[in-house]
């Protein structure tokens, strides 16, 4: 949680720097710094303790002293200073897509405009196209930019919703009083943005529990607090929801509470029929108010006529008769994830060695990674030469290793009329090759659904990387006809990737489903650029399950030897392409 502090001290220090027009290399170096901080498993004391934060990436002589400055004294003058010349809420405005920081300043030196309602609301009554530099279509576009914003911007990330959950269920597990914890609503449901983080605990006493989760390091203010029920306003803006509840009825709160709303709402309708009352209490007959089920969910369920529904599924998009049919799939699970086929090393733009990537996979339990580091164009894109030198490196490594297995690959830039950035050649040296998007997006459906097929006509093509290019809250996804690519995916035998990265989830959870209706092969990867990234399997796993996927439907559930397979099939062989 420290760590995060420091990151969210430079973070602030750089975008105020960036609005009173610092030079952005500077401002590019603290948020460098800020998410190398982000990245590290060791304790920022220490590494001020020791005198060793030079080692930190993007960390100079400057940046050490504010750091060493702020664990010492809790503040930063200069900081301090900037706040004066800057209120802090304009940093609000770098968010919006399309608006710059020279824009931002623009607005609050010219019209005084300091929040995003003032500045929708001076769009909206063309007070900024007068300004320097701007015109209606810069107007326009801050009005879309905002909107954006706004449908995410109460929410949360998920992989932060499940930080900040971990962390209160872990101190409340600590307390005899609580009997069973569950996180429920939307984050038990691995949904991609959390508007609120909900926890029950089965208690009888819960006094001790709700005392102890309003005086949580990391809240910031209690909205209310019960002997039933607790909100309040946790770190991130985020607010959690603490009930406790009677252990005999525990499984019809987990369902209640679980939702979403509308599976719950089908769910009752059916009871109605039944002539059965659903409650978070449990289920009763009417009218005699007998109650039939309460204790476990499965209880619930089965009261009604149905399977157990994993939460993932209860989105209302035909699970109850899934359940009905008793034709529910069973879903993939964390554990039946073989490898991470999407991983950046310090080639390109990750932070790690090859070799340490390798040690944490094993730690995981993978049996095999797949190093895939980015080519050029793009700036940290890794040149063919060194390419080249990388293979040899891995197949070395290789040699040495006994408990996983590193394929050689690589995360090829699909160029604007979807040819491919390297030539066939060095793409044949490779194990693994993802195809992926990462310039020019904004074109028209049908030129994006072109260039991305054409980049699937070349043979040495095994998975397209984050097929849709959204950044969850940032960027919305290109135009492009989904149902084509899946088409073409299943046909050739190529794999769509969900991209476990939480900023991402691409493929999303109905793409993906999709997938399987088509019968298109799902990779689930990390996008890791750091170690602790591996972590986010997990999230692209939530994806899969709200799209309903089994193991077989991703092929990093495949043993080794099946994936080669996989990798090779589209692959003319080597004589072939001799003669
Ligand atoms: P969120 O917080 O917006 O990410 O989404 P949820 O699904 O966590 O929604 P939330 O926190 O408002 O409520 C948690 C659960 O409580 C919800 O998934 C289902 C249940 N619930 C809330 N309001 C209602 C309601 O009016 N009717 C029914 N049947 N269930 C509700
Ligand atoms: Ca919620
Ligand atoms: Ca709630
Ligand atoms: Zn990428």
């Amino acid at each position: 949680m420290r760590n995060d502090k420091v990151a969210e001290m430079l973070e602030e220090l750089g975008d105020l720097k960036e609005i009173l027009g610092e030079n952005p290399f500077k401002v590019r170096a603290y948020r460098r710094a800020a998410e190398a901080i982000r990245r590290l498993t060791t304790p920022i004391e220490e590494m001020v303790e020791q005198n060793k934060l030079s080692e930190i990436d993007g960390v100079g002589e400057s940046l050490a002293a504010k750091i060493t400055e702020f664990i010492r004294t809790g503040k930063v003058r200069e900081l301090e200073e900037l706040r004066g010349k800057v209120p802090p809420s304009l940093r609000a405005f770098l968010d919006i897509p399309d608006m710059g920081p020279r824009t931002a300043w623009l607005v609050y030196e010219r019209l005084g405009i300091t929040t995003i309602e003032e500045l929708e609301r001076a769009a909206r009554e063309g007070r900024l196209r007068h300004l320097p530099g701007m015109g209606p279509k810069k107007e326009e576009n801050i009005i879309r930019g905002i909107q954006l914003l706004k449908t995410t911007a109460q929410r949360v990330r998920l992989d932060i919703a499940w930080k900040i959950a971990d962390y209160i269920i872990g101190e409340l597990v600590l307390l005899p009083q609580a009997k069973l914890i569950l996180p429920a609503g939307s984050l038990r449901r691995m949904k991609e943005t959390i508007g609120d983080v909900d926890i029950l605990v089965a208690t009888n006493d819960s006094e001790p529990v709700m005392d102890k989760f309003v005086s949580l390091d990391g809240v910031r203010d209690v909205l209310a607090k019960g002997t039933t029920k607790s909100s309040v306003l946790f770190e991130h803006g985020l607010q959690v929801d603490v009930r406790a509840v009677h252990p005999e009825s525990f499984g019809a709160a987990a369902q209640y509470f679980t939702g979403s709303k509308d599976h719950n709402i089908s769910l009752r309708e059916r009871g109605i029929k039944l002539g059965l009352k659903i409650n978070e209490y449990g289920v009763f007959r009417e009218p005699t108010d007998e109650k039939i089920a309460g204790e476990t969910e499965e209880g619930v369920y089965e009261a009604l006529g149905l399977l157990w529904i994993p939460p993932e599924m209860r989105e209302n998009r035909g699970e109850i008769e899934a359940a009905e049919r008793r034709a529910i799939p069973s879903l993939i699970e964390l554990d039946d994830i073989r490898g991470d086929l999407h991983i950046h090393s310090n080639w390109s733009d990750g932070s790690e060695t090859i070799e340490a990537l390798a040690k944490a996979a094993v730690e995981i339990g993978y049996e095999y990674i797949a190093i895939t580091d980015h080519s050029p164009p793009l700036g940290w894109g890794v040149k063919p030469e060194d390419l080249r030198r990388q293979i040899t490196q891995i197949r070395k490594l290789n040699e040495h290793l006994n408990d996983i297995l590193i394929l050689t690959g690589v995360e090829v830039d699909i160029l604007h009329d979807g040819t491919l950035a390297l030539d066939d050649e060095l793409l044949s040296e490779f194990d693994v090759v993802i195809a992926s998007i990462h310039s020019q997006m904004k074109m028209s459906a049908q030129k994006m659904t072109e260039r991305i097929l054409r980049a699937m006509e070349n043979p040495y093509v095994n998975i397209i990387g984050h097929p849709t290019g959204r950044l969850i809250g940032q960027r919305e996804p290109y135009e492009v006809d989904m149902e084509a690519i899946v088409k073409r995916a299943a046909s050739e035998g190529i794999a769509l990737e969900i991209n476990a990265s939480p900023e991402r989830l691409d493929l999303k959870d109905e793409h993906a489903r999709m997938c399987k209706d088509y019968g298109a092969p799902i990779a689930i990867g990390t996008d890791a650029h750091a170690i602790v990234h591996l972590e986010f399997m997990k999230y692209g796993v939530g994806t899969a399950r709200r799209g309903w996927l089994e193991p077989s439907d991703v092929i990093n559930t495949k043993p080794v030897k099946a994936v080669r397979e996989f990798l090779i099939q589209r692959r003319p062989s080597r004589r072939s392409r001799k003669g």
